[in-house]
């Protein structure tokens, strides 16, 4: 047995990665904002992951920000096996989007559980103005797959709006 303990994002017992703007200039939508902010070059989230036999977990943080109108966010991916993944949200508060066929989000806060289908697109967003912090579970060999989306994106972006948040299409062909 291993025991991993969570401190404000951090998990013990874990392997950590950042990814910064440079690395996600593929999906932020708005490339002119991006390059204003590219010296800079701001951490948008990090992650500790845990890889265990079978079964792996992982704290991601999302800073608040935003680039242009759109809010700090993952990179997003697919699973390449079908089995699903469990979002647990620890502190903050964003949106988790899932698109196959069809589009969909959910706000999620602190205590919210999501329940994440194999095979569908995942990314969460920051809409808040303190880390979004949650821990997922998922297959060891979930086989992440990032190609799709860094090509395509999501048909909808996450924008700020009034002081809020709005989930708009998102203009302009990707490719
Ligand atoms: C999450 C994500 C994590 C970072 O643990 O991997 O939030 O997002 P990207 O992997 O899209 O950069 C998860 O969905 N794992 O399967
Ligand atoms: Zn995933």
């Amino acid at each position: 047995m291993k025991v991993s303990r969570i401190k404000e994002g951090r998990l013990s017992n874990a392997t950590k990665s950042e990814v910064r703007l440079i690395q996600m200039t593929p999906f932020f939508s708005d490339k002119v904002a991006m390059q204003k902010r590219m010296k800079e070059n701001p951490k948008i989230y990090e992650v500790h992951e845990a890889k265990r036999e079978g079964l792996s977990f992982a704290v991601t943080t999302i800073f608040p920000g935003k680039i242009g109108r759109e809010f700090f966010m993952t990179r997003g991916h697919a699973h390449r096996n079908p089995d699903p993944e469990i979002y647990h949200v620890l502190s903050g508060k964003g949106l988790l989007l899932c698109e196959d066929e069809s589009f969909q989000h959910a706000l999620l806060e602190k205590g919210c559980v999501a329940y994440v289908p194999g095979f569908v697109r995942h990314r969460t967003v920051n809409v808040g103005t303190h880390p979004f912090i949650f821990l997922t579970t998922y297959a060891t060999d979930a086989g992440h797959d990032y190609g799709y989306v860094e090509t395509h994106g999501f048909s909808k972006i996450v924008v700020t709006r009034r002081g809020g948040w709005r989930v708009e299409q998102r203009v302009g062909k990707k490719i």
